[in-house]
């Protein structure tokens, strides 16, 4: 029931996924106290690279470990590298018995300085900067952005080879979307599925703003722990910005219920915002190598940008057309004798200074409205609901459960959104923006009313076992109103105000 999904829903956003105090055994981990070089934590299986159990590796100097070239240019990157940045690749080198080559990712955390080794991979012959210009280079003339988002999957499955590729988008209420899908044959196509909001707790979404990527190579891994697991102090070991996290265990059975033994994801973000991710999927074990990674990092900023700027663009357009609206209104406010029974009168550009399907106007006492308003009960509804929440400003709702008198009831004018801007608190006038019902067929990955499990005891909660697409139809929505509608409400309130108020209780200057 509702508490029950409340309280899982709280547990899976307590898990303190960055300090999982081990990493993925696709490389090794070692962290140095600066500028002493003297190693301070090192993952278990760095005895296979050195000969030597993790615990004896602490307290000696890097000097005994790598050469005097690698230390220079791991102390060059540590110097380039923030704390709290993502890591900055610092060069390759020869290391352990069989003399292979491993790349050094190198950023600084915790007054440490950490170097993830990874081997460099045998099929990385270009590196990061000539992949992302390739990828870069086949979308910067791609203009549609249902085809760019197409791209943007292939291009990353065509550099990465994993078997499905999906642009992931998240709505309102943080549920998503695979908005595109680029996959092999042999596989279900998830383009059209929608996913809960639970499958990616918080404090994941807020990580994956700050650190851009993400690999598991296999989900089947065992996790190497750090040696010692802790900081002096006790606390752990900050692991936000390590590429060799090891993941959520809850995570880790979500990806084998769902069939996917290794997964990167790419955070798309716009305008500070987690706006969706490149989401990858394979069947098999795939580890991801260093320069691969980069390039899908840098190619996700790319594509950062680039909606950015195509979000900006389109807002700054509704935003003009609802600002001509605004502007002609005012002029008209300004010439009349009485401005505020002018507003009665025009309705319609009130409509278009804040876009609606309808506005109605409750001046004392008296309803006036153009386009399409609920019935005069359906008014009284809201008003209704602008008392029972103490509404003071301007409020808006895109549910009709929120607004309308009954519960479930299905909108009988076709209405569902409303925003609501006083006029005159005092007076009780308001002006009501109406959206109207948009029924959503909604394909799940999955039963939504069933987005995890709860083990027997009650106590543990885990992902759903089953992803088959599971139809609803969603009543009771209109299209949520955005920042920008509400700017525009704002606005257009602060400009009543001061056009209507201020002349209408005075003398009048304009009557001349
Ligand atoms: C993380 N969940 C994630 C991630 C994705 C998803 C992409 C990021 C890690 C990664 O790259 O694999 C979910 N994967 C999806 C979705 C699609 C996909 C929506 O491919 C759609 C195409 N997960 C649950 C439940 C919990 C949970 C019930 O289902 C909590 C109890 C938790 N998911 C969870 C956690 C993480 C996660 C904790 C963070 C993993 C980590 O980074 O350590």
């Amino acid at each position: 029931d509702a508490v029950d999904y409340q309280r899982a829903l709280a547990q899976c956003a307590s898990e303190p996924i960055q300090y999982a105090a081990a990493i993925q055994p696709s490389g090794y981990l070692l962290s140095c106290s600066a500028p002493d070089w003297v190693v301070r934590h090192a993952s278990a299986n760095c005895s296979e690279l050195f000969g030597q159990p993790a615990r004896e590796l602490c307290g000696l100097g890097l000097g005994k470990l790598l050469d005097d070239a690698m230390i220079d240019a791991v102390a060059r990157a540590a110097a380039d590298s923030g704390v709290g940045q993502r890591p900055v690749t610092a060069c390759a080198g020869n290391l352990g018995p069989r003399a292979e080559i491993f790349e050094f990712a190198v950023h600084r955390e915790d007054n440490l300085v950490h170097i993830e080794i990874e081997p460099q991979g045998m099929r990385a012959r270009l590196g990061a900067n000539e992949l992302s210009q390739q990828m870069i280079a086949r979308l910067v003339n791609v203009d549609d952005d249902d085809q760019f988002h197409r791209c943007v999957a292939e291009q990353v499955r065509l550099v990465t080879g994993f078997d499905r590729v999906m642009v992931y988008r998240f709505l309102h209420d943080d549920a998503g979307d695979v908005i595109a899908e680029s996959r092999v044959g042999e596989i279900d196509p998830y383009l059209g599925l929608r996913f809960p909001a639970s499958d990616i707790p918080p404090q994941a979404r807020a990580l994956y703003l700050r650190n851009r990527i993400r690999v598991i190579s296999d989900v089947d891994y065992r996790p190497v722990p750090l040696v010692p697991a802790t900081l002096p102090n006790g606390r752990p070991i900050d692991l936000s910005q390590h590429a060799l996290r090891s993941v959520s265990p809850v995570h880790l059975a979500y990806l084998r219920n769902m069939g996917v033994a290794a997964s990167m994801s790419i955070s798309i973000v716009v305008d500070g915002r987690l706006w969706g991710l490149i989401a990858c999927h394979h069947r098999t074990a795939r580890v991801v190598p260093p320069a691969v990674r980069g390039a899908a990092d840098l190619f996700g900023m790319f594509v950062s940008m680039r909606i950015a700027a195509r979000e900006l663009q389109r807002t700054m357009t509704y935003e003009d057309l609802a600002g001509a609206s605004r502007d002609h209104l005012e002029s008209r406010l300004v010439h009349a004798r009485m401005p505020s029974l002018a507003l009665t009168t025009e309705l319609n550009l009130l409509q278009h200074a804040v876009p609606s399907e309808g506005v109605a106007m409750l001046r004392n006492g008296e309803w006036s409205s153009t386009g399409r308003v609920p019935t005069r009960a359906g008014l009284d509804d809201v008003m209704t609901w602008l008392r029972r929440i103490g509404a003071a400003g301007v409020v808006s709702t895109a549910d009709i459960a929120e607004w309308h008198g009954q519960r479930d009831r299905r909108s009988d004018d076709g209405l569902a959104g409303v925003l609501a801007l006083p006029l005159d608190t005092e007076c009780g006038d308001w002006l009501l923006f109406f959206r109207r019902e948009q029924l959503e067929d909604v394909r799940w990955a999955g039963r939504p009313d069933e987005p995890f499990q709860i083990d027997a005891s009650g106590l543990k909660v885990g992902p759903r076992t089953s992803f088959g697409t599971w139809r609803e139809t969603m009543v009771g929505h209109a299209r949520p109103w955005s920042t920008t509608d509400l700017r525009l409400a704002e606005r257009l309130r602060l400009m009543l105000k001061h056009r209507c108020t201020a002349r209408d209780t005075g003398p009048s200057i304009g009557t001349l």
